[in-house]
């Protein structure tokens, strides 16, 4: 009898042991010693990762990364960028060489379930359209019938523009490419008559055009494209610390918390969860093992969710994007950030 409770005890604490094992993870133990985020981001797209004239990386994506190194570190510059074309980068974040992919990634079943990684959480609602020029008399993707489509290797669009046309009984030609710098080129050279790709990603491309009102996009859209970050599977402390990270983000925007303001509502609230949310109570931050002002510091030299599409991506940007479904829940797009307590 004794043996046998024994034994169960051990059974328990065994599997006691593989839980706490499968629960603690490599990834964030490795950022810390490091003293530095490594960030997979696109190789050049305006509104999402794009350097300036002086060189620096800006965009959502990239402001994503520095939120998340201020987190961290609370200090923007304490990570490292690297590009990765659409087919190099699940190979990339699964070997390692990054330690999040936030970039342009559209949040599948398939990826989600047999890359060996974890798509974490929608930030950025986006639809596959097509890009057309101005005169070529179409005005949708129906009159495509035999068309010429430039796409990039590796995307969904691919499989997106190849169900279309399949399912809609027409012919097309696919080019693929590997940037985006290089289907735009051949988009204007006229090697294809449309570029397939996500509306977000057609706006940028378009705006970066010598002469953007050439190109039409149609309106239609063939898919949903949400776009999430992107971690290693099995490693469930770091896979957290990124969602409740993009979620502090939104629930910022909700609770009217921005980087002007954040301080005078970490003194001044009296709301229970703006108090957790901004680390007057630590909990969130012991949860996540990180300051109880991580979340605060982000917002502060980041911006909340709002203030992060407006300077990259917005209206008043040359991509020029509205909020739509990137609005919050409340005004009627498809944020809804989860409770914070
Ligand atoms: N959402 C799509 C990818 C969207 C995307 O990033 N597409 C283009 C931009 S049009 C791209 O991959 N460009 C490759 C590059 O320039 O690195 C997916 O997850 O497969």
């Amino acid at each position: 009898m004794k043996s046998g409770f024994l034994a169960v005890t051990a059974l328990l604490a065994a599997l006691f042991a593989g839980q706490r094992a499968a629960e603690a993870g490599p990834t964030l133990d490795a950022v810390k010693a490091r003293g530095q985020l490594v960030c997979g981001i696109h190789t050049g797209i305006a509104g999402f990762a794009l350097p300036d004239a002086r060189g620096t990386w800006q965009g959502m994506d990239v402001d994503l990364c520095r939120g998340l190194a201020v987190a961290l570190f609370n200090d923007p510059n304490k990570v490292r960028f690297q590009p990765l074309s659409s087919s190099t980068r699940f190979t990339a974040l699964g070997s390692g060489e990054v330690d999040v992919l936030f970039r342009t990634s559209t949040h599948t079943m398939l990826r989600d379930v047999t890359l060996g990684l974890r798509a974490v959480t929608p930030y950025f609602y986006d639809g596959h359209g097509f890009m057309v020029r101005a005169n070529s008399g179409i005005s949708k993707a129906a009159e495509m019938a035999g068309a010429t489509i430039c796409l990039i290797q590796g995307t969904t669009n691919e499989q997106v523009t190849a169900d279309f046309f399949r399912s809609n009984n027409l012919q097309f030609t696919p080019v693929l490419f590997e940037r985006t710098d290089q289907a735009a080129g051949a988009l204007q050279n006229n090697r294809c008559d449309s570029f397939g790709t996500d509306a977000s990603q057609l706006a940028a491309t378009r705006a970066s055009m010598p002469s953007p009102s050439d190109w039409t996009i149609l309106s239609e859209r063939f898919s949903k494209e949400p776009y999430g970050p992107y971690v290693r599977r099995g490693d469930d402390e770091w896979f957290d610390l990124v969602r409740w990270y993009v979620n502090a983000l939104m629930e910022a925007e909700e609770q009217g918390i921005t980087s002007a303001n954040v301080d005078e509502m970490k003194e001044k609230a009296t709301n229970p969860n703006t108090r957790r949310l901004l680390g007057v109570t630590p909990e969130l931050g012991q949860a996540l093992k990180l300051d109880p002002a991580w979340a605060a510091n982000a917002i502060k030299k980041m911006g909340n969710y709002a203030e992060i599409y407006d300077r990259t991506m917005g209206p008043a940007t040359p991509v020029g994007l509205a909020r739509g479904p990137n609005e919050l829940w409340t005004k009627g797009g498809l944020l809804y950030p989860l409770p914070m307590r």
